[in-house]
């Protein structure tokens, strides 16, 4: 299928009825329905028609960089670039896709692109609708034996949540955080679960490979899975960063949280040859088997 700007999407579909939608704008997961059709992602109403860019929602992929931390504009290129569907993708280590739908993109840079980031890189993900409704994605980060070079990534993943001040977040008890509120100061949580009634944005550092986001009202917990991402980034802008947000609506801040799996802290160094892989699967459980995850 293709987007109203003419770019391919493909579809994902299990047999239950679940889908996955991805943009080769990006490499980006736009949408992830259960098989009841509900919707488990946010994606902002509104576009920023003035300064076109990644749509607000989904899982952008934020590559080489993450936020404002290096030379190159807000969450690095790789969102912003048109992907390629990569038909002969080199086997994965753990070829867990079997009987799943899933679908391969290939990012490679352009002669463009390497006079602002001199590295030849293949950036490769895979985008995998389990039969029971799971997402995963699998990137993989590979250098074609140019010069070291490193970087930062992140699956910038906005979970639809019913509403934002009825969320907590689990798993995080006790890590450390740079609080990107207040100078990616580090600080150490103190709480037993997040929970949100203000702006928040922390990046917390080496954190447990399982985070529970748990919605009350739907009575639906999200369960994130990851593997070389260390670190996870959680946040909600609240009212008073939305409504200086063109591409976000005032109030919509209340039904998303963005539940990171990143590599921030100590980015990723590949020398000629070597490849990261970063794995992020997310399970939606009722939250009736899990309220004290
Ligand atoms: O994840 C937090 C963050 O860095 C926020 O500061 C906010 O900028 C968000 O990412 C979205 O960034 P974007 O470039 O998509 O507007």
């Amino acid at each position: 299928v293709k987007d109203w700007n003419g770019i391919d999407q493909i579809v994902l579909r299990n047999p239950q009825g679940a889908s996955a939608r991805v943009s080769l704008q990006g490499g980006h997961v736009i949408s992830w329905q259960n098989d009841q059709g509900q919707e488990l992602l946010f994606s902002s109403t509104k576009v920023n028609v003035k300064a076109p860019k990644a749509m607000r929602g989904g899982i952008p992929i934020c590559f080489p960089q993450f936020g404002n931390c290096g030379s190159l504009e807000q969450h690095g290129f790789a969102r912003n670039k048109i992907w390629v569907v990569d038909e002969d993708p080199p086997p994965l280590p753990t070829n867990d896709s079997n009987g799943k739908s899933f679908v391969d993109l290939l990012l490679k840079p352009s002669e463009e692109d390497l006079k602002s980031w001199p590295h030849s890189f293949e950036l490769r993900l895979r985008v995998c609708l389990g039969m029971d409704g799971n997402l995963s994605l699998i990137s993989r980060v590979r250098n074609m034996n140019g010069k070291p070079f490193s970087f930062s990534f992140a699956y910038h993943s906005y979970l639809s949540v019913s509403d934002i001040s009825e969320v907590r977040v689990e798993g995080l008890e006790t890590m450390d955080y740079f609080d990107n509120l207040c100078e990616r100061e580090r600080f150490t949580e103190q709480g037993d679960a997040i929970t949100f009634e203000s702006e928040f944005e922390r990046v917390y550092l080496s954190s447990p490979n399982c985070i529970a986001v748990l919605d009350h009202e739907r009575k639906r917990t999200y369960v994130l899975r990851k593997e070389g991402l260390p670190d996870v980034v959680v946040w909600n802008p609240w009212e008073k960063k939305s409504k200086a947000m063109a591409d976000l609506g005032d109030e919509e801040y209340k039904q998303m949280v963005c539940v990171d799996g990143a590599v921030i802290e100590k980015p990723i160094t590949l020398k000629a040859g070597e490849e990261w892989m970063g794995r992020l699967e997310i399970l939606v459980i009722p939250s009736t088997f899990c309220s004290d995850f």
